[in-house]
């Protein structure tokens, strides 16, 4: 990558130009800009972040296989955007907040949710998943886009109190559609919001591919809304190390929001109930293959002497027994009291409330009769 790829803002212009710190084949690619940036990175400080991403993606997998055997309700797979998730939140400090969709799992890893924890929801054992301000990060939303407005107000509230921190908005290519996430950008590039708007363009917003949505790189509408624009290679867990950090550093600066676009694939269906071979072909999947977040992190350490036998051996049995935790942990959580639904809906009680929990405990309280009905017919053998 020369000076002359960029434009005048320093955005790479062509579609298959981006950041890239590490190349498919784990080739080194040095860069003027961002190199000093991962200047820390050290080969063991690589081998912790291909451990990160080699564990999500084994809990992953067995997640899936949970949702398979009819232990979650539903479950959308993160499987191939490991380096997009990790490369960004591994640069993050505690004290930042962090608002995603429902797909970063690496996220929540990296934010200390614990796998079960973030199960619980999937599960339909809890109405969200776990307390936000003990981990810096929202629960998950579902409506496409919103938390990118969430992430301006909580980024503009940070920089009222004084504070260095800073707020992620993580959000899908189709996300980009939506008019949330096109008025959060606005208000932070007009308030200078300390925001970092993360788009993970895995090329299809469910069966829609990104091509549909926006006729050029995603990362280029920025300057549009008045913020630079980085688009990296989101395979590329250095370069998305990188790319965050350089857009925190603005953001804690008083530089305002920075608008980051993470290319990259999900390898997996939109989620459990979606098949994906009804949209998309297989010579894609074979193309996405072969730039695999993992395998070029470990050929990049290979090729620099570490063996990585040893380390993927390591990483494999410590994530087959994460994976083994979070089974046990799942299989067994408790099912709510059906009553408990209406516990966190507001601070204070309310008539309209009062009403509808009235009229579900009458409505729960039919199975009651209905079942001491059958046992009294069965002469109590029930
Ligand atoms: C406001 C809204 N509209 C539609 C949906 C249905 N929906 C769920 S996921 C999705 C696609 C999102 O694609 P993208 O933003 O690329 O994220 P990805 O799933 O690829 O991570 C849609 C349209 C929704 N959840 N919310
Ligand atoms: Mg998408």
């Amino acid at each position: 990558m020369t000076p002359s790829d960029r434009d005048a803002t320093g955005l790479l212009t062509k579609p298959d130009q981006f950041v890239q710190l590490v190349g498919p084949t784990g080739d080194r690619r040095h860069d003027a800009e961002y190199d000093r940036w991962v200047a820390d990175i050290d080969l063991a400080a690589l081998g912790r972040l291909y451990r990160d991403m080699a564990i999500v993606r084994r809990l992953d997998a067995e997640a899936t296989a949970l949702q398979r055997q009819g232990e979650l309700g539903l479950w959308p797979p993160l499987a191939g955007q490991e380096a997009a998730q990790i490369g960004s939140a591994r640069a993050l400090r505690d004290d930042d907040f962090v608002f995603t969709s429902y797909r970063e799992h690496a996220v929540a890893w990296c934010r200390g949710v614990g796998p079960a924890e973030l199960l619980t929801v999937w599960r339909g054992s809890a109405a969200s998943g776990w307390n936000p301000f003990e981990h810096g990060m929202a629960v998950p939303q579902i409506i496409i886009g919103a938390q990118a407005l969430h992430a301006t107000g909580y980024a503009m509230g940070l920089a009222w109190e004084g504070s260095d921190a800073a707020s992620v908005a993580y959000f899908g290519d189709g996300a980009t559609s939506e008019g949330d996430v096109n008025e959060a950008l606005i208000f932070a590039a007009s308030f200078d919001a300390p925001v970092v708007f993360f788009c993970q363009n895995n090329q299809w917003a469910i069966s829609e591919p990104v091509g549909l949505q926006s006729k050029q790189p995603l990362a280029r509408r920025a300057d549009g809304f008045g913020m630079p624009g980085i688009r990296v290679d989101g395979n590329d867990v250095l370069a998305v190390l990188a790319a965050t950090r350089v857009a925190l550093d603005r953001a804690r600066r008083g530089g305002g929001p920075t608008f980051i676009e993470a290319v990259t694939y999900r390898v997996g269906p939109h989620t459990t109930a979606d098949d994906p071979k009804r949209y998309r072909t297989e010579d894609e999947l074979a193309e996405w293959g072969a730039r695999d977040p993992l395998t070029r992190v470990l050929a990049l350490l290979g090729a620099s002497g570490v063996d990585t036998a040893a380390l993927e051996g390591e990483v494999a049995d410590e994530a087959a027994r994460a994976a083994a935790e979070l089974r046990a942990a799942v299989t067994t959580i408790p099912d709510p009291e059906p009553m408990s639904v209406f516990d966190h809906v507001y601070a204070e009680p309310n008539s309209h409330l009062a009403r509808q929990r009235d009229h579900y405990g009458r409505y729960l309280a039919m199975f009651d009769e209905t079942d001491a009905a059958a046992s009294a017919a069965d002469g109590g053998a029930r």
